[in-house]
């Protein structure tokens, strides 16, 4: 099986199914392709009818757009463990995944994944709105697992590229929010990708935002 990603300094998308898939252990080869191609939409339309990463490739079947991937490697490798166990819990999991999947346009734009780099940037009120929904989505994490529910799940993974946004424009949350992001930071999976973020040279102009310190 394999995912095929963008630049893991860049590609918030692809970040979400590689961290769940390999914290919950499920073996698979990552091909990356870089997001600064010329011929981008041609590069990525040999992989994925929608010309863009991340894409799951299992022997004949195709599998694009992160939640869909998560979806379709919890049912066919972990019989379901990637959602909490409770029925409850996961229907809350889902909508915090899909208020994740669908929203937090303000920033996406404004506070684009940039894991090398160090800036200085001024929000917009919207974005001041999302990041204070994300405190308080943090700040909720559950005390004994210290992720967002009893165990780790698709969710977290979701949360995983906000976690990685913060530290590059300086941006710091209350106490709770924080612990629950060192969380994410500190998880070797997290610790891997950063590290090969880092030694990637490539720059894709359109992810990067705000002044240089
Ligand atoms: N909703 C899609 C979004 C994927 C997406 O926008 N991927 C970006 C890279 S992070 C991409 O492929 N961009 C190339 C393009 O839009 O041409 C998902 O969940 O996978």
């Amino acid at each position: 099986m394999k995912l095929i990603i963008g630049n893991k300094n860049y590609s918030t998308w692809s970040l979400r199914p590689w961290f769940f898939m390999q914290a919950m252990g499920v073996t698979f080869e990552e091909q990356l392709v870089s997001l600064n191609s010329d011929n981008l939409k041609v590069s990525l339309s040999q992989f994925s009818p929608s010309a863009k990463v991340p894409v799951l490739v299992d022997k004949s079947l195709t599998v694009w757009d992160t939640l869909a991937i998560c979806e379709y490697v919890n049912e066919q490798y972990l019989e379901g463990s990637g959602w909490p166990r409770d029925k409850a819990d996961r229907a809350l999991a889902r909508s915090l995944t899909s208020e994740m999947h669908s929203g937090f346009s303000a920033l996406r734009n404004e506070l684009p994944m940039n894991i090398r780099a160090k800036r200085q940037v001024t929000l917009t009120n919207a974005a001041q709105a999302e990041l204070e929904r994300i405190d308080d989505i943090w700040s909720a994490y559950h005390p004994k697992s210290g992720w967002l529910f009893d165990t780790f799940s698709i969710v977290d993974a979701f949360f995983a590229p906000v976690a990685l946004r913060l530290p590059t424009y300086g941006i710091e949350l209350s106490e709770n929010a924080a612990a629950y992001q060192q969380k994410l930071l500190s998880h070797p999976n997290i610790i891997d990708w950063v590290e090969d973020a880092k030694k990637e040279r490539e720059i894709v102009e359109s992810d990067e935002a705000g002044l240089e310190i």
